[in-house]
Parts: structure tokens; sequence; C-alpha cells
């Protein structure tokens, strides 16, 4: 049966994989439904709807226990798909927002309320709109006293152009998805090593080792992405986080297993003590530390 690239995997298998307890999904999505929480009217692309009820499920499904719900630029800076899954999750899900520079304290404080964490800033020209420098500049300046952090989404070609906004940021940065490195290129190329060399020189900057079946061009099992992660995840143990990128939007090669994506864990992270630092001391740390 042909699976609709536009729709989440309906039956993922049951991973080989057992995570350790605790584990956290840190890079996931909802979507929707758009009858109940409409996508944004500037969107790039119309989701498949992927409601929260559909995202416990698969956190049970593959042995999880937590997830940390990002903002999808289909919902702009809309950010009530994902609160509401925050409020129905308590205190099983963390959230990253997607917020405009105009944001008012009270939107901010119930944001910060429902379990928000960060912003993201998304680089990606087929997701959003170019932001301006100083709407940057003035959310960071919101967001330091309620102890946020940044997370960026960018493609390593952007890295070398981004380096010194990242660098400058006063707060945690988490970048997604392993920078998007082209894989093709290999661990020498030098868009690899800016990365590495970016994240060496900051002990705020973390990274999640998510997103293989975006960056593979092999396919699944992903063995292309095999050598980035573990990389990442052996150098830069106590900074490393994990998701499985559910439901995977604007895929079009193929609809992921997240059955597979955590089979994906062990191949990087091949010590029991990295995958509990992975997938429970870091995100804990991060997302779930008491204030
Ligand atoms: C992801 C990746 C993508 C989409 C978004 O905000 C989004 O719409 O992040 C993508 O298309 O690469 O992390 O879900």
């Amino acid at each position: 049966m042909a699976l609709d690239l536009n729709h989440y995997h309906p039956a993922p298998r049951t991973p080989k994989f057992v995570a350790p307890a605790g584990a956290v999904d840190a890079h996931c999505h909802v979507f929707g439904p758009g009858d109940v929480f409409p996508y944004a009217a500037a969107r790039k692309y119309t989701p498949g709807d992927a409601p929260a009820e559909a995202l416990f499920a698969l956190r049970d499904r593959l042995g999880f226990a937590r997830n940390v719900i990002v903002q999808a630029s289909c919902h702009g800076s809309d950010n009530a798909a994902m609160v509401d899954a925050l409020q129905r999750a308590g205190d099983l899900a963390r959230g990253i927002a997607f917020v405009s520079a105009g944001i008012t304290d009270r939107e901010l404080a119930g944001l910060d309320a429902a379990g928000v964490r960060g912003v993201r800033f998304n680089f990606l020209k087929r997701l959003v709109d170019a932001t301006p420098r100083a709407d940057y500049d003035r959310i960071v300046a919101r967001i330091v006293p309620l102890g946020w952090h940044v997370v960026v989404y960018f493609e390593a070609q952007e890295l070398e152009g981004l380096t010194p906004f990242i660098a400058s940021l006063p707060t945690t940065v988490v970048v997604d998805h392993m920078g998007r490195p082209d894989v093709e290129h290999g661990t020498e190329h030098p868009q690899w090593q800016r990365f590495l060399a970016l994240l060496d020189a900051s002990d705020n900057i973390w990274v999640k080792v998510s997103g293989p079946e975006r960056l593979s061009k092999t396919g699944p099992p992903y063995d292309d992405v095999v050598p980035f992660g573990r990389a990442l995840v052996e150098r830069y143990p106590t900074r490393v986080l994990w998701g499985t990128d559910w439901p995977h939007p604007n895929m079009e090669t193929h609809v992921p297993d997240d059955g597979e994506l955590v089979d994906f864990i062990p191949r990087i992270a091949r010590a029991t003590a990295l995958q509990r630092a992975l997938l429970v001391d870091n995100p804990m740390r991060l997302y779930w530390k008491p204030r």
C-alpha cells in the first residue's frame, strides 16, 4: 500500500531498541486539526492533520515518556495547537514557540505557564519569510528574563553567514537536525568542520541529532547519516538531544517509520551512558529543570 507523503506513518513498527525509562522525544510537532486550529494564512505548506492525541499514542508506542513540541511554520505565530497539546500532556510535554517581536508580556507569561521554554528562529526560505535582525534582538531581550533558550533551524550552507549572530546569542542555543549537513560531502567537508568549530567554541550551543530521514540520500535505515550523528553524540555527550521529528512534514522521498527512527539511536549512541544522556539527562536538564 502506498503511503501518503503528507501524512505520518499510520502503523510504525515497535522499535527493537528499548529507550531508557523517562526518555524524551525532544523534537516533534502537532498540526491542527485544521478545523479546530486553522493553519496560518501565510504558510508555505499545508500539512495533513497530526493532532495531539496521535502524538501521545506514538510516544507510548515508541516507549518514550515525554515530548518537546516545536511550533511548526504552518501554524505561524499562533501557538494555540501546540499550547493545547502541552496543556493536555500535563507535565509530560514542554514547548518551543514561534513568536513575533510584538508579543505582549501577558502572552509570553501564558506561554511560559503552559510549558514553553524557548523560541524557534527558522532560517529556511522554503518555510518562512525572512525576519529582520532587529526583531530577533527584541525577541531575545524579552525571553532572557524567562530563562528560555533559542532553537535555530538552518542549512549547512547558511552557517557561515549566521555564525556571528548565533555566537552573539546570550541564551542557550539548540541547533535543529545536526545543522542540516549535506551528507554526501562527508565529515571532512569544510561545512561540517565549520559546524563542529561552532560547537567547540561554546558550551552553550546544543544540537539535535534528529532528522536522518531528511538528511539521508540513501534512505532507510539511514546509514549515510550515522557518521554525522555518532560524531556529535561522542564529541558533545552533554549537549545533544534526540527527536522523532514526527509527523515529518515536507518529505519528498518516503514516509518515515518512527520505529525505524528509534532504532537509529543505538547506532549513533552506542554506549548505554550516552543513550541515557541523549534521551533523559540532557533534555530533562534543559526542559524540566526546577524553577
Ligand atoms: C521540521 C522540519 C521542517 C518543517 C518545519 O516549521 C516547520 O514547518 O520545521 C522541514 O520542512 O524541514 O523540523 O519539522
